[in-house]
């Protein structure tokens, strides 16, 4: 599942063969291994879901992929240089930020992504649940290691937060905006939330998993009738399918850019920029809190990601997290 198995090899040699035929033989010799053992990973492809046409005295050949998030789907063409090169795919999993962050206490390199088609316990703040459908949508954590203080940790949340805006709008045309602290909108309702979780000591952080959830192809149906009033999907709001695998390379693309710029030049371009895609500075806003919820206008966010809230008394409230409405 992590970096090009030989049944991934050979994955790509049948793309790269196109309309021609691979035989059996030929791979065999290539990979010094029995031609019993190539079909047992010609097997374990159609399993996944490739179409591959067998034909006696020709060899194989690919006939379609499918539209999975799967290893070799995602590597193809990925332009990244460490974000997603380590792969965890998975049909069906309770939450991929669990899975990151038990992976991440162990020897897995920096840019590692956990995905899976669908999420059985997929999980927002405090506890939350989020809803994660089966092949309509975008569930994935990624692994970072930022050598950063655990207060820092929010900034990241912000640049992967432009890095799926501007996703969204190359490979679906859509304007979505950002609402703090970790939404993405469109049209007034939620597409995108990010949930980052933190290993920290003291004063450095350990590691940093952000997790990402995207409704892509969902329709209004798929939707529980709670969530209807509030949440949309990409392909609802552009009226057409938006596809998945491009959008999620080009996510890991900007996340990678973004996390590098973040490093040499600080947060301060990601914080300007934020504000300028915001839905939810200058307006009146209800802020909850943990324990306090505060009425205002919604006027700044300062550099630690703090929303600034000016109360109907004229008082400022710095509120560092929480829920606006
Ligand atoms: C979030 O929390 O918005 C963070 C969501 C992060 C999900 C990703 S998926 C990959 C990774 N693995 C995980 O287990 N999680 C991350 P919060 O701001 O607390 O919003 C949660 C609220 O959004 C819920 O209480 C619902 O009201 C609403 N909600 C649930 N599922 C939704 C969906 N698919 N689309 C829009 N809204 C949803």
């Amino acid at each position: 599942m992590n970096k090009p198995d030989k049944e991934e090899q050979i994955l790509n040699l049948l793309k790269a063969a196109r309309e021609d035929y691979i035989s059996g033989e030929a791979l065999s010799k290539k990979f010094g291994v029995t031609r019993a053992s190539i079909w047992k990973n010609i097997h374990a492809l159609m399993k996944q879901g490739y179409d591959i046409e067998r034909r006696p005295n020709s060899g194989y050949k690919l006939l379609s992929s499918p539209d999975k998030v799967l290893p070799a789907e995602i590597r193809e063409g990925l332009e990244t240089e460490y974000i997603g090169r380590e792969l965890y795919c998975f049909n069906e999993a309770g939450s991929t930020n669990e899975i990151a962050m038990k992976l991440a206490e162990g020897a897995v390199s920096e840019g590692t992504v956990v995905i899976a088609e669908k999420q059985t316990a997929g999980k927002g703040r405090l506890g939350r649940k989020w809803l994660s459908p089966a092949g309509a949508g975008l569930w994935f954590s990624i692994i970072l290691k930022p050598k950063i203080s655990p207060q820092h940790s929010a900034k990241l949340t912000f640049v992967a937060g432009l890095a799926v805006l501007d996703a969204i709008r190359t490979v679906s045309g859509l304007q979505a905006g950002l609402k703090w602290p970790n939404d993405l909108l469109v049209n007034g309702k939620k597409v995108c939330g990010i949930l980052t979780e933190i290993k920290s000591g003291p004063d450095i952080i350990n590691y940093q998993v952000l997790g990402i959830g995207i409704n892509v192809n969902i329709s209004e149906e798929e939707f529980p009738e709670a969530l209807r009033a509030t949440a949309t999907s990409l392909a609802q709001e552009a009226k057409k399918e938006v596809a998945r695998l491009r959008l999620l390379k080009e996510i890991l693309k900007n996340i990678e850019t973004g996390y590098e710029v973040f490093k040499k030049a600080g947060f301060k371009p990601f914080l300007i920029r934020w504000k300028e895609h915001s839905v939810t500075l200058n307006r009146k806003v209800k802020v909850a809190g943990l324990r306090e919820s505060w009425e205002g206008l919604a006027l700044d966010i300062d550099e630690d990601c703090a929303l600034i809230v000016r109360l109907d008394s004229g008082e400022k409230k710095r509120v560092l997290s929480g829920d606006v409405s």
